[in-house]
């Protein structure tokens, strides 16, 4: 195993907040989109123009998948830890200036009953969504990644720090689970070598063997698997074992492991894209591994944006920004600005001392 030295995680943090806003812009225009082969070519020609030589063309805008990443990052950058009141006050505020990014509508309920309420009980109205259940939606997992990079060096902070704040706005743990899932596939894929033998498979086995730390507790809560992203982890293992050098099969992809808004049917997906796209895909014209795992990942239709965004952050952790196409970036609103924010995160990351470690 190659040593990482602190100038490579410097570049594995931008890789992982430019990931997240590359595959969010990328993805945001399909969201949705049946995409059948005819809409996948138009993929493969956007993003091949898009990394071709700079034309002219308004910037893709972000959405709530970026605009709540870059309010968890500014917040952590300005308190140098989790500020559970100053976070809450920053969603409200750039969703109240900025309504139109494309926010889930049951997160909503939740910042206008914060606002309402004047944040007398910052954790109460997340309690309340979908009648006490809580949201399963992968909006705390879409935007988890500055905590994993703060974090990058303490585990035990960063499951606490990413149950904390996901609790803001679902309760439900399917959500809670998804973004330490999340959370974990970064922080693994910050510690591994680019350049060093991967094994996919070796991945994998090491995030079931952390679920299975983390999906206790799990009576009660109507699940159809006790250890439900345990069990989807597993399915990744056997679509990426089961194929050998097959071509994955899109259907079967998306039914087994999904492309929806729920946590549990779009997290695995983007781990899974991630480590499928470590080889050629058909239907994909790039040597390039990075944009392969977003390009594939938003091929897969459904929740293109989040999905797209995760595999992106994973990604990007894992290759650093040297494989983020410069000219895609161009494209992208705010990629300095994402970009500044990695390295002001790296800064406090390396600075702050941990009193449990
Ligand atoms: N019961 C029924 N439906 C639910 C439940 C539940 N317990 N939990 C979630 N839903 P939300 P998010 C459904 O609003 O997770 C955006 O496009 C319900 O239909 O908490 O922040 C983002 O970019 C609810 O409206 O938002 C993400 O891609 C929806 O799930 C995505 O939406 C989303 O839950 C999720 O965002
Ligand atoms: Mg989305």
């Amino acid at each position: 195993m190659t040593k990482i030295d602190i100038s490579l995680f410097g570049k594995k943090f931008r890789g992982s907040m430019l990931g997240v806003l590359t595959g969010d812009c990328l993805g945001s225009p399909y969201e949705n989109e049946d995409l059948s082969s005819g809409s996948k070519l138009v993929l493969q020609n956007s993003f091949d123009k898009l990394e071709g030589p700079i034309f002219k063309a308004p910037v893709i805008q972000y959405t709530d998948d970026s605009a709540m990443s870059k309010s968890l990052a500014e917040s952590l950058i300005e308190k140098k830890d989790l500020d559970l009141v100053d976070l809450v006050k920053r969603f409200v505020k750039n969703y109240y200036q900025e309504p139109y990014r494309g926010y889930g509508s049951g997160v909503i309920k939740v910042f206008e009953k914060l606002r309402r309420s004047k944040f007398s009980d910052i954790l109460l109205p997340a309690k309340e969504q979908f009648n006490g259940q809580g949201s399963f939606g992968n909006g705390a997992a879409m935007r988890t990644t500055p905590i994993a990079l703060f974090c990058y060096n303490n585990y035990n902070n960063l499951i606490d720090m990413t149950k904390k704040q996901s609790l803001i706005t679902h309760t439900h743990k399917i959500g809670i689970d998804g973004a330490i899932l999340q959370a974990i596939a970064i922080q693994q894929s910050l510690h591994i070598h680019p350049e060093d033998k991967f094994d996919v498979i070796n991945y994998v086995d090491e995030l079931v063997h952390k679920m299975n730390f983390i999906e206790v507790d799990e009576e009660g809560l109507d699940l159809e698997e006790v250890q439900p992203y345990k069990n989807q982890l597993n399915i990744v293992k056997t679509l990426l074992l089961e194929e050998g050098d097959k071509e994955p099969i899109s259907e079967k992809v998306i039914e087994q492991l999904g492309n929806d808004i729920s946590g549990l049917r779009s997290v695995p997906t983007a781990i899974f894209c991630f480590l499928r796209a470590q080889r050629p895909i058909e239907g994909i014209k790039t040597e390039n591994p990075f944009r392969r795992a977003i390009q594939y990942a938003i091929s897969l239709g459904g929740d293109t944006d989040t999905i797209g965004s995760m595999t992106g952050a994973i990604a990007g952790a894992f290759y650093g920004d040297n494989n983020i196409p410069p000219n895609i970036l161009h494209h992208c609103e705010a990629s300095r600005s994402f970009c500044q924010m990695a390295d002001n995160l790296f800064q406090i990351a390396n600075e702050v001392e941990w009193n449990s470690s």
